[in-house]
């Protein structure tokens, strides 16, 4: 059981500039591209994402929070963008612990779909959206250690923080269950 764990890498930075299979997106409902990890990455991956999330949303409307996307990667380094929609936090009770979980679960279970190997995530919900970043990264981090209970193929998932408090919360959070 162990081992899976090491397949978790932590780092702090930008994720729009990692070489990987795929990076995921903090998006909003409409795919439209808006400010923090979203704007960055849309502005990383120029029109070609812009084309195929606006033909996403022709089809199917855009995507309802919880769930995932995929599109190419552009100009990114990263072959594919998985667009997940974390929920807005409005307090507990709200459904949005679930909604959360989902957005991890969910993206991953598209990547083994797509052959992905390897993953980046943003810590969602977490800007904008107002989420607790420590509740958000034990949500993230347990529901991913769930998924890798029946892991198919993911080799490698990054967790990408972008500021101080959210590495040094995933920094203890990891620690913890590493020593485990
Ligand atoms: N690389 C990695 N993480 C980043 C980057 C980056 N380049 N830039 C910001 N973050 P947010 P949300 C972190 O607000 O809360 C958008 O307008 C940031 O520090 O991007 O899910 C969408 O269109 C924070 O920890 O996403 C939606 O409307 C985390 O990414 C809404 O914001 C998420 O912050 C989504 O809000």
């Amino acid at each position: 059981m162990s081992i899976k764990y090491k397949i978790i890498e932590l780092i702090q930075g930008d994720i729009t500039k990692l070489k990987i299979d795929a990076i995921v997106n903090a998006a909003n409902n409409g795919l439209f591209g808006g400010g923090g990890v979203d704007g960055a990455i849309h502005r990383g991956g120029g029109k070609e994402i812009d084309d195929q999330c606006k033909l996403i949303r022709e089809r199917q409307g855009g995507c309802k929070t919880g769930e995932a996307v995929i599109t190419t990667g552009g100009n990114l380094e990263a072959d594919y963008v998985i667009h997940t929609v974390g929920p807005v936090w409005n307090g507990e009770k709200s459904g949005a612990e679930e909604f959360l979980s989902s957005c991890y679960k969910n993206s991953l279970n598209l990547a083994v779909e797509k052959n992905i190997e390897t993953i980046a995530f943003p810590c969602i919900s977490t800007g904008v959206y107002g989420f607790p970043k420590d509740l958000a990264a034990e949500i993230a981090v347990s529901s991913i250690m769930e998924f890798l209970k029946d892991n198919t193929g993911i080799k490698k998932i990054i967790l990408v923080c972008f500021e101080d408090e959210s590495f040094k919360i995933y920094k203890k959070l990891l620690g913890l269950y590493n020593s485990n």
